[in-house]
């Protein structure tokens, strides 16, 4: 027997198996069967998820419902599209996982991505699975590894302003005739290269922590103590792009905000370089400077500072060294290291943010040693203090504490003078940071601080001790992990020390299987463990030689993952160039903003990499971004402020209350978690209510961009309307077979009703115009409107109107739409049925026409909308020619409205 009304379950199952099977969704580029070149393309990425074992949360369907909606928007409008779904799968919780219980990552891997996937299936996206990547996989990151291999084998040529490749290095005679030189000169200059970088260790676990690791200098699990330590790692040499990175900002369609954060994190900054003179003989250093002008590397016998505000300089008191800067060891006086090294270690236990958190007192340690400012030849002392970051400029500042908020706090604390340079438009308490006149400054006394700088720089620069100099925020992007569950590095350290990249023939360099997963007590990786994978050759010399144990990053796999989407099975190369130019850049990228800093830029900077290489054809990745508002749910809140979780409230007479003392308590909105008891799991409201529910509710619930509330009553409303449009299209209990009992017959369709028509071309204008400003909840309303009409008519609604109302809903919610559709009477699959479209002159609203007397005389008749209120029909009558005639230029005296009756002007 079959069952009655809308039956969800029966429909999305039938329907989403048959996608599957018919691979209703490919895509279809260059060198796809059944390419059509006339059409436009459309390339709509949504971020794909980490498979994690919690599954989806229902943020993941949100923007993953807007691309799928706009993806099947744009079939129907004609075009090519590529809609693609992956995992980014490499990463911290499986490997955690596989550290407690033994299971190997791969497995737990697998098991959440066949979950995930089934989650996401269930939901009828639209994706062509046949392009499905995931990270882990040898023959996706063997090309992560090839493009890392890039990368490693280019330098960044500053005079062409882009990579080229290492072989087109130039080698300066005086280190070619030497192999470990040449090797040395060109390995600094690589765009992946090994430095000393501190990482996290602790102690007590034996192993080196990632930062999202520890928690205020502690372990997240156990809470033991961790410092900082260098160790030697890959980094890439994104500060090589910041300059491009910064710029081709303004040419991307973003959102303002990802922008400003994209440019804040570059942080561009312009100011100079000057030295400050350590040694014993300033004349004479003061001398040679004017001969020799300012060199490029650093000479030992100065401290280099970075500053902003060089018309500052005579105000410069006393200098900061980072507590990690190399010149410590060598100017710190000897009954200072003991308290020095002390501090130091201190300063290693913080985190960086924590080290310039303004609202924290001030801490630092005097050398002993002092340095002479160039401008005046004083002798200021030079202190260490963890307010001076090792990453940022040099290392090093000259201290204005007249000037500077933090050096004046440094400077009171430990009783530095405080010379004032700048005097402020008007007098202000303490320090003023401003701009305003230089006083106590003999080179450019009452200068403008514009005007000083400039000066000040061109006086530095003839007198070789400083120059101009921008400096970006932006550092190289650490690159390497203490990890197992990561992408191997193509490379081997051979026994001489040197390192090298393995050809590309030796790709993938596959991870071992590892069954013990636990720390090695050591500063080595996980993979030192690895002895039969550890020892390999030199691919050069054929001699013993060391695999790298160190594994890239999560970020890696996601820096690229949507040039594989277009060419995913490709044996001989990551992607194929023709499809490359074909779907790029990606048209329209949906996700979180929590992505709005790193994944964006460093996928820019690895894109950019690939341009220069002639890799890719475009510049940019991403042309136009849309960040998905969060979700969030309801919870209550006591007299006390207490968060109250929702199994422990009940509704009372249209108040809350809580269920064990029946004390009042306040709805809140708050984020979805365990602890609150509110996190909706999409897998539920897919069984109560279906996928086509699901898909509708999260995009009727309020603009895509914007942060919004689960309300469980408004599922249920928008359930309704589905039901609706099943009992208006299809009857109300028409069970499986059954076939329009509702609808007008088709085989007479005589004229159709002309109310329900209009209605009709009004929503189809609406739908379309916003779904082209993904504006998804007005669009729904819009279909909501028709649908009531439509009900309420004593007319039926003709084949021909619900078919193009079919279409509409189509892209929303495919399932039932496809199920109506085929009711109605097709065969096949209305996925590349051509969008309907609406006639102008039907949408316009009713119009009326009234007349217009000027002193109580009809002189004139205007067309106006039915529903005109006063103040446009005045408008409309004072505009009237015949009645501007009569006024001649005169204002009116008065003008009288009787809306839908007649206006009457008194000139
Ligand atoms: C002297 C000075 C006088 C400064 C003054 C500011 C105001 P932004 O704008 O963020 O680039 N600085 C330089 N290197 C530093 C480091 N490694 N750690 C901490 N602070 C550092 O900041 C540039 C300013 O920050 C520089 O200009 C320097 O202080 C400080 F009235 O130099 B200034």
């Amino acid at each position: 027997m079959s069952r009655r009304g809308y039956d969800f379950a029966l429909i999305e199952a039938k329907w989403q198996a048959r996608w599957l099977r018919e691979k209703t969704f490919r895509a279809a580029g260059p060198g796809d069967p059944g390419f059509d070149p006339s059409r436009p393309k459309f390339y709509v990425l949504d971020m794909y998820p980490y498979p994690s074992a919690a599954g989806l949360h229902v943020g993941h369907p949100e923007g993953y419902t807007a691309t799928d909606i706009l993806a099947r928007w744009k079939r129907m409008l004609g075009f090519n599209v590529m809609h693609p779904m992956g995992w980014d799968a490499f990463g911290l919780p499986a490997e955690q996982y596989a550290i407690q219980t033994g299971t190997h990552p791969a497995e737990t891997t697998k098991r959440n991505v066949d979950n995930m996937r089934s989650q996401i299936q269930r939901l009828g996206f639209s994706y062509d699975w046949d392009r499905e990547v995931d990270t882990t996989d040898p023959g996706y990151y063997r090309w992560t590894q090839w493009i890392f291999l890039q990368m490693f084998n280019s330098w960044y040529d500053e005079s062409a302003g882009k990579a080229r490749p290492i072989a087109d290095l130039s080698i300066p005679l005086s280190v070619a005739a030497d192999p470990a030189k040449k090797r040395a000169f060109a390995d600094a200059r690589r765009l992946a290269y090994l430095s000393e970088v501190p990482v996290w260790w602790c102690e007590a676990l034996g192993t080196v922590l990632a930062n999202e690791e520890v928690i205020d200098g502690c372990s997240e699990r156990g809470d033991h103590p961790c410092v900082r330590r260098p160790m030697r790692q890959w980094m890439l040499r994104i500060t090589a792009y910041a300059e491009r990175l910064l710029a081709d900002i303004e040419s991307l369609d973003w959102p303002e905000s990802i922008k400003a954060m994209q440019r804040n994190w570059i942080g561009r900054s312009v100011g100079g370089e000057v030295d400050f003179y350590i040694g014993t003989d300033f004349a004479a250093w003061e001398k040679a400077r004017e001969k020799s002008g300012f060199p490029e590397e650093i000479p030992a016998d100065v401290i280099r500072v970075f500053t902003t505000r060089p018309d500052t300089l005579f105000g410069a008191t006393y200098m900061v060294l980072a507590p990690e800067h190399p010149l410590v060891d060598r100017i710190a006086a000897p009954e200072k290291r003991a308290e020095i090294d002390r501090y130091r270690k201190e300063a290693a236990a913080k985190t960086d943010l924590a080290r310039t958190d303004l609202a924290k007192d001030k801490t630092g340690v005097f050398t002993g040693a002092t340095a002479v400012n160039p401008v005046n030849g004083a002798k200021i002392p030079v202190w260490i203090a963890d307010y001076v970051l090792i990453s940022y400029g040099t290392g090093a500042i000259m201290a204005v504490p007249a000037h500077d908020e933090r050096d004046h706090e440094f400077a009171k604390k430990f009783g530095l003078e405080i010379l004032e340079v700048v005097k402020p438009p008007e007098p202000v308490e303490g320090c003023f940071a401003g701009d305003g006149t230089s006083v106590n400054s003999p080179w450019m006394e009452g200068m403008p601080t514009t005007e000083a700088k400039k000066k000040i720089n061109a006086e530095l620069e003839r007198r070789g001790t400083g120059r101009p100099k921008v400096a970006y925020r932006l550092r190289d992007w650490l690159f390497s992990r203490q990890r197992y569950w990561g992408e191997p590095f193509p490379i081997v350290h051979s026994d001489d020390g040197a390192v090298k990249a393995l050809p590309e023939s030796a790709l993938p360099v596959r991870l071992p299987d590892l069954s013990d997963f636990k720390p090695t007590g050591e500063m080595e990786p996980p993979l030192a463990k690895a002895k039969e994978w550890l020892e390999t050759k030199d691919p050069e010399t054929g001699k013993p030689a060391r695999r790298e144990t160190n594994t890239m990053p999560q970020w890696a796999g996601s820096c690229w993952y949507y040039l594989r989407y277009l060419d995913p099975k490709n044996e001989l190369a990551g992607w194929a160039s023709e499809r490359e130019r074909y779907w790029m850049p990606v048209d329209l990228y949906v996700g979180g903003a929590e992505h709005a800093v790193l994944h964006l830029l460093y996928s820019r900077f690895w894109h950019k990499v690939l341009y220069d290489l002639g890799r890719v054809s475009t510049p940019e990745p991403f042309r136009r971004l849309f960040n998905q508002g969060m979700i969030l749910a309801h919870a209550f809140k006591d007299s006390r402020g207490g968060l109250v979780p929702v199994d422990q409230v009940e509704e009372k007479d249209g108040k809350f209350v809580r269920k064990a003392d029946g004390e009042a308590v306040e709805r809140i909105i708050a984020k979805m978690s365990k602890s609150l008891k509110n996190v909706v799991n999409p897998d539920d409201v897919l069984a109560d209510y279906g996928a086509d529910t699901f898909r509708l509710y999260e995009m009727f619930m309020g603009p895509l961009d914007a942060v919004k509330p689960w309300n469980p009553r408004d599922v249920i409303g928008v359930h309704r309307f589905i039901w609706k449009v099943w009992t208006l299209l299809a009857g109300d209990d028409a069970g499986e077979g059954d076939i329009r009992p509702n609808l007008a017959p088709i085989a007479a369709p005589g004229n159709p009703d002309p109310a329900i028509e209009r209605a009709l071309h009004r929503c189809i204008k609406k739908v379309t115009e916003d779904l082209g400003a993904m504006a998804f909840n007005t669009a729904i309303s819009a279909m909501m409107v028709f649908v009531n009409e439509a009900s309420r008519s004593s007319e039926k609604i003709s084949p021909s109107q619900a078919k193009r109302f079919v279409l509409l809903l189509s892209p929303f919610s495919p399932h039932v739409a496809e199920e109506l559709w085929e009711r109605l009477g097709s065969k096949a699959t209305l996925a590349c049925e051509p969008w309907p479209s609406f006639d102008p002159s039907l949408v316009v609203e009713d119009t009326i026409e009234i007349p217009v007397q000027v002193n109580g005389k009809v002189r004139s008749r205007i067309v106006v909308p039915a529903k005109a209120d006063a103040k446009s029909l005045e408008a409309a009558a004072l505009a009237d020619p015949k009645v501007q005639e009569l006024l001649a230029g005169r204002a009116p005296k008065k003008v009288i409205v009787v809306p839908g009756r007649l206006v009457n002007v008194v000139g």
